[in-house]
């Protein structure tokens, strides 16, 4: 039986330092995702985008001190997780589209509420900062804190992801952390494979590894894809780029292990921003990669 994917937009930039990734979801459409699922042998369906509180102007420092626009991306990201647990509920399997990934707040609450789940973040960042260690303000670069209830995100109810475990987390691809970030992380039981390990071990065998992390005693696997998590000459459109990230190769190689595994609950691609690309590129990528991640083959 056909796989049903459920696309849902999130089109918002309020966690992100750099306007233009609220228009990511219209980008990756329109570079062809249904094709593109529709070529990996799933049936995929729409939802659309929801509303996103406007603010015609941005109040730079808006919300709490150090959390902009923090009430937001609350909003944000509680109808994202109503919508992801909605479509598991209804036998789909949700695919967000970012936006920044603060969305990703949404996507793991969401996915995390009638089940256990461990989640992979491919990203050249560790999104473990906390309105305290940020050197920012930009939500984006918290996700992971939050849905783990770190630090000052412990008991933040609409921001912890039910029953997550930090020992069910792989973060794959880390090349840029903060510095009181990088203490939270070694702290905490989430399990890092950097740049490093990728260059020395390979993608499949690290790829391998996060999957038995985040299926440990789990029922499925969140899946969080930031484009960023590439080297920027693959994807240039994203709002954070890092030198130094894997490879074209690479990134399907690590989707089409996910694939495999079938382990994949609930899947996201965050911070395309269209306004920093030449020709969508960055977009079309992220159709392709996801087109892996749900299982697309050559033969
Ligand atoms: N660590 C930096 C910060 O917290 O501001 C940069 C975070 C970038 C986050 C992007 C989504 O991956
Ligand atoms: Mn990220
Ligand atoms: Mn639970
Ligand atoms: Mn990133």
């Amino acid at each position: 039986m056909e796989r049903n994917v459920r696309i849902l937009g999130a089109p918002t930039d309020y966690g992100a330092n750099r306007r233009g990734v609220d228009m990511g979801p219209s980008a990756i459409r329109y570079a062809g995702l249904a094709g593109e699922l529709e070529s990996a042998g799933v049936s995929p369906t729409d939802a659309g985008d929801f509303a996103v509180p406007h603010h015609a102007t941005r109040d730079a420092d808006a919300g709490a001190a150090n959390a902009k626009h923090v009430q937001e991306v609350e909003e944000v990201t509680t109808s994202l997780a109503d919508a992801v647990s909605t479509a598991l509920a209804e036998g789909t399997t949700p695919l967000a589209l970012g936006g920044d990934h603060s969305i990703a707040i949404g996507s793991m609450v969401g996915s995390a509420r009638d089940a256990d789940i461990g989640v992979i973040w491919f990203d050249a960042h560790g999104d473990f900062n906390t309105p305290s260690t940020s050197p920012s303000g930009n939500v984006h670069g918290m996700p992971l804190a939050a849905a783990l209830g770190v630090g000052d995100f412990e008991g933040v109810e609409w921001a912890n992801a039910d029953g997550l475990k930090e020992e069910n987390v792989a973060i794959v691809g880390l090349r840029s952390v903060d510095g009181a970030e990088a203490e939270e992380i070694r702290d905490t039981d989430v399990t890092v494979y950097t740049m490093s390990d990728i260059d020395e071990r390979g993608i499949t065998d690290v790829t391998n590894d996060a999957l038995d992390v985040a299926t440990d005693g789990t029922d499925g696997v969140h899946i969080s894809l930031d484009l960023d998590w590439l080297d920027p000459r693959e994807a240039p459109g994203v709002g954070t780029p890092v030198r130094g990230g894997v490879t074209y190769r690479e990134a399907h190689a690590a989707m089409e292990l996910v694939a495999r595994s079938e382990a994949m609950r609930s899947f996201e691609l965050v911070e395309v921003n269209p306004i920093l690309d030449e020709h969508n590129e960055t977009a079309t990528l992220a159709t392709e990669l996801a087109a892996s991640a749900f299982g697309k083959r050559i033969l």
